[in-house]
């Protein structure tokens, strides 16, 4: 029996959701009139240009349609309804790596956005339905470029700074973007890092489809500029009229692609849609997040990930919040760093990743007691499962005992948060995500779709459409349907399976297990097995490659990848440090460094079964140094699990 957190009274005095009566009966509404339930809510929070005549469309299932026929911009739901009340209230609060700090009101936020747009729709042609590629650095003009682009109907698709040239490449060419917009570089731990250099190598090969690049200057340092192609930002931002007619959108039009990692092939274009997407970040940040007008909230994701999208971006704008921006590192110049900011600007939320946690208390357990941090009300996680330890001295030590912790799972696909408990009303059990939000059908079950026996491990679902769930996989409707639509069927009707395994204990509460798929999670990055095996097998002294995860005390999994050479270099190779170091090396350029190994052994062979399978668990519990425990004698050499064993001992 795990010990229980009971909400403080203060906090579910003032929370939207009270206590378990409430969060029932919201629950209850929804299982009874589930259209009725998110009609009501669409209602109450959107701005509608021209209202819906359908709350829900199945009849293409699952290629669901949601609020159909309805009209909207999304950036109004961000901005323009807030000036009236909101114009000088801070929208956006930059801290930059070395300490400069900005504050952009409403008001500029609206005219800043606007005039980007202008720039994008009047300079270069960009037209609703025209993608556009963002590598940008965490500096609010990334703020700005994702929301104008939702202003004149653009589909945007962020890619992660950390990621290589080729996997840069490979995003651009896959949505055909017709605009890539980046910075000369930013500036990480007080010196400058670079990012345009990186697309100008993208850009060498196949990108046929871009017709121009937008360079935010940040650090000033040197970078190459192709005439016709390459212009600056800050030259041409400076002659755009401060008003922007938005585009009228369709509820179900794109909103922005984010490319992830699945367990087979290349990553994938999530496709997100306008209103049920806006709809649920704003309904988050109220339920979980509980912002109230005065707040200060404080994700530290990366623009570049979902998190960074729903909640830095989309959900506290919508919601009309502060929503703070940084572009440094928080253990940067010392461990303190986060806590002082949460110190200097009040932030009653703050959202993190477990691996972050984890740092931050390994290299500063008592830092945050130095601080004044008394703001804070709710702290959030995601990304990752936590551990006890790391959550207790989350709540312990950051928290002051005082705040509500929110174990938030949920994914790319979900565009918003599916399972976490509600600041004002849950019984935490630590390390636990308990109980799905309201209006969210999420249940553990058996591949036939009977849920799964109490203590017992099942697959993570969702067992009905949801407002802000990804509609596509761009380009590929049928990898769509088989990656989320095609293991689980509950009632006859495939339903959406997450990839994750969980346990429900008998007080109904959910805990999330991780991945049951081949899809790894390091810091709470995303990686497919696949995707790194097919890097690694570009070096050209490898004939085989397995990844797995090892588990990890500070980023959650490390990734783990035994190697087979081939026959001709087999031999003659004894510098495995050196090809550990090239094979990083190859993953580097093919991927980014966050999939670089922390383990690179060579073995003779992969335990595979007769027809041809590798055996991944085994590889998992070696690499961990457990005892195998499965059948091996279904193995085509079962002789070879020895052999591994060994080589794994002699690399260690
Ligand atoms: C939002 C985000 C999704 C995967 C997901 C799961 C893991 C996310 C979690 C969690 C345990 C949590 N995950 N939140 N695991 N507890 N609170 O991270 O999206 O990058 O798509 O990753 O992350 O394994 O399937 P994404």
């Amino acid at each position: 029996m795990k010990e229980i957190y009971y909400p403080s009274r203060e906090l579910s005095r003032q929370a939207r959701i009270k206590n378990m009566c409430e969060y029932n009966d919201l629950m209850e509404w929804a299982k009874e009139d589930y259209e009725g339930f998110w009609d009501h809510w669409a209602k109450e929070k959107l701005e509608w240009i021209e209202p819906y005549g359908k709350v829900l469309d199945e009849s293409n299932a699952p290629f669901y349609k949601w609020f159909v026929g309805g009209k909207l911009n999304i950036t109004e739901q961000c901005i323009d309804r807030h000036i009236d009340k909101r114009k000088n209230k801070a929208a956006i609060i930059f801290e930059g790596d070395r300490g400069d700090k900005q504050i952009i009101t409403y008001l500029e936020l609206y005219r800043n956005v606007n005039r980007f747009a202008n720039l994008l729709r009047n300079e270069f042609g960009v037209k609703k339905g025209d993608r556009v590629v963002l590598y940008m650095p965490m500096i609010p003009e990334a703020a700005y470029a994702m929301l104008a682009c939702a202003r004149i109907g653009a589909i945007h698709s962020v890619v992660f700074g950390g990621f290589s040239a080729e996997a840069l490449r490979d995003r651009i060419i896959d949505a055909q973007a017709k605009v890539v917009i980046t910075a000369d570089g930013a500036y990480r731990k007080g010196a400058p890092y670079m990012l345009k250099p990186t697309v100008d190598t993208a850009l060498e090969e196949g990108c046929d489809s871009v017709e121009k690049v937008l360079v935010v200057q940040r650090n000033n340092e040197d970078v190459v500029w192709i005439g016709g192609r390459d212009y600056s930002y800050n030259e041409l931002i400076e002659n755009q009229p401060d008003v922007c007619e938005p585009e009228v959108m369709d509820s179900e039009d794109p909103l922005f692609l984010l490319y992830t990692s699945g367990s087979t092939g290349k990553p994938k274009g999530v496709q997100h849609s306008q209103a049920g997407y806006i709809l649920w970040a704003q309904m988050t940040m109220e339920w979980v997040f509980d912002v109230k007008e005065n707040d200060t909230f404080w994700c530290t994701a990366d623009i570049g990930w979902i998190t960074g999208h729903t909640y830095i971006v989309y959900g506290p704008l919508a919601a009309g919040a502060t929503t703070v921006m940084f572009e440094g590192v928080p253990t940067y110049p010392d461990a303190g760093r986060a806590w002082k900011m949460v110190e200097e600007y009040k932030i009653n939320q703050f959202y993190t990743a477990p691996t972050a946690i984890r740092v931050l208390h390994k290299l500063g357990e008592h830092e945050p007691e130095k601080y004044d941090l008394s703001s804070l009300r709710i702290l959030g996680t995601v990304g990752e499962p936590i551990d006890p330890p790391a959550w207790k001295w989350y709540y312990d030590v950051v928290g002051g005992g005082r705040c509500s912790i929110v174990d938030t799972w949920w994914q790319t696909e979900t565009g918003g948060h599916m399972i976490s408990p509600l600041p004002g009303a849950t019984p935490v059990k630590p390390a636990c995500a308990t109980f799905p939000l309201p209006g969210i059908m999420a249940e553990v079950l058996e591949r036939d779709g009977t849920p799964v026996a109490t203590g017992e491990q099942g697959l993570l679902c969702i067992t009905k459409p949801w407002p802000s769930m990804i509609r596509t996989i761009w380009g590929d409707p049928e990898r769509f349907k088989k990656s989320y639509f095609g293991d689980v069927v509950k009632d006859g009707k495939a339903v959406y399976f997450s990839g994750d395994g969980a346990v429900v204990d008998e007080d109904g509460y959910i805990t999330i297990i991780g991945r049951v798929d081949d899809v790894i999670n390091v810091s709470g990055h995303r990686l497919g097995t696949a995707e790194i095996e097919s890097a690694i097998k570009k070096h050209p002294h490898v004939a085989e490659v397995a990844v797995v995860g090892k588990p990890d005390p500070i980023k959650g999994e490390s990734i783990f990848a035994y190697i087979v050479l081939k026959d001709d270099v087999a031999d003659s190779l004894g510098e495995e440090v050196e090809l550990s170091k090239e094979i990083n090396d190859v993953i580097a350029r093919e991927i980014g460094n966050i999939a670089k190994a922390d383990a690179i052994v060579v073995v003779p062979g992969l335990p595979k079964t007769r027809s041809g399978k590798t055996m991944r668990r085994i590889l998992r519990a070696i690499a961990k140094g457990e005892p195998i425990t499965q059948d091996i004698s279904t193995l085509e050499d079962p002789s070879i699990v020895e052999k591994i064993e060994e080589a794994v001992r002699c690399a260690g």
